[in-house]
């Protein structure tokens, strides 16, 4: 059997589903790996870490794909600008303003100063994210998941009150903004959960469904599976429109061995209750012929050992290099999930 290749299928329209910085390196390299003009590719950025800080609306994820894939993103910090200072920020805490403890650039400034007058002047935030991509041309559409309001919330021990006893003899739990969670406190204050407020409300934004049903490739990079991918995945429709799609879903770990390649994904799953490992990330997206959203997995060249399991759920394994050092080795992982879209799309059962 001839392994296909994209340029077999049709020119290729790709549906990314994104979250900050691991989604926006894998960008880099997907876009490198691919012809100029061969492919489409549509990003459904995650929305869920988005916040209303000091008047303005900060969109993280949609922010460092924009960013990144324009050319402005700060390498250093993988969020917000390069050449960045934070005057505002000083003085804002010189006024004694929280929150302190959010690292709100005076060049990221500007994003949330335009895209806050344009959504208070009634455009929607998909109308919002087109506009400021004019400026910034990242080389993909960037949708987000959703034009209405969802904001994940942690559920932790509160901290203030850690000596009453709670139901159960547990101190009570409290809910604080994810962004609270990840940056004030590095996600070191045990989770027992999350709670995407406003989720169940939540619309697909425009172009979000289409992109996936019309899609030739559907990708997860390696983002956070709970926190990024895991809540575009509760937006009401976008799970099931993944179910549906005749696209071949592939993704990527972001585990390796047993430990995250960056960011804190393993807090995050140990919050509901998952190990920290390729096979148990796979089986958390699950093997959509038996209901999940995925057909193919790749995992980390030193984690072949679990490619056996990861058949066995019904999801065709493979093992490459998952370390995103640098564009090229980034580019070479994303055409691995790209010819194993193409094995699946061409085999008959379709694994
Ligand atoms: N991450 C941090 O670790 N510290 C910060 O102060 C911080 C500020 C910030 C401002 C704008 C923005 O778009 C992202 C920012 N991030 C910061 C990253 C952000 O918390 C994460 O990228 C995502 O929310 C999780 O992927």
């Amino acid at each position: 059997m001839t392994s296909m290749t994209l340029a077999d299928l049709h020119p290729g329209r790709i549906a990314v589903l994104a979250g900050g910085i691991g989604g926006a390196r894998f960008l880099m390299g997907l876009r490198a790996c691919l012809p100029p003009g061969q492919a489409q590719i549509t990003v459904i950025g995650n929305t869920g870490d988005d916040i209303w800080v000091h008047g303005v609306r900060v969109c993280p994820d949609l922010d460092t794909v924009m960013y990144t894939l324009g050319g402005g993103i700060s390498a250093e910090r993988g969020w917000g600008r390069e050449t960045e200072t934070f005057v505002v920020k000083e003085e804002l805490a010189a006024y004694g303003v929280e929150p302190t403890w959010f690292g709100l650039g005076d060049r990221d400034l500007a994003t949330h100063l335009v895209r806050t007058q344009s959504l208070r002047a009634g455009f929607a935030l998909s109308e919002v994210t087109a506009a400021l991509c004019e400026r910034w041309q990242p080389g993909v559409r960037l949708l987000p998941m959703s034009d209405d309001r969802a904001e994940t919330h942690v559920l932790i021990s509160d901290p203030e009150r850690a000596g009453e006893p709670g139901a159960g003899g547990q101190p009570p739990t409290v809910a604080i903004h994810f962004q609270e969670w990840w940056i004030r406190h590095r996600a070191a204050i045990p989770a027992h959960g999350f709670r995407v407020i406003g989720i169940e409300d939540a619309r697909p934004a425009p172009g979000v469904l289409e992109a996936i049903a019309e899609a030739d490739v559907i990708l997860f990079p390696p983002s956070n599976p709970v926190v990024s991918i895991g809540v575009i995945l509760q937006v009401p429709g976008i799970a099931e429109a993944i179910r549906r799609a005749t696209a071949p879903v592939v993704g990527m770990s972001p585990i390796i061995g047993n430990a995250p390649v960056r960011g804190m994904a393993d807090a995050c799953l140990a919050a509901i209750g998952l190990p920290t490992s390729p096979l148990a990330v796979a089986q958390h997206y699950g093997a959509r012929e038996s209901g999940g959203v995925i057909d193919g997995w790749l995992v980390h060249a030193d984690d072949a050992g679990v490619l056996g399991a990861v058949e066995a759920a019904g999801i065709r394994g493979r093992a490459v290099p998952l370390l995103m050092t640098d564009v090229a080795a980034t580019a070479a992982m994303a055409r691995a999930a790209l010819d194993l879209a193409a094995e699946i799309a061409g085999s008959p059962d379709r694994r």
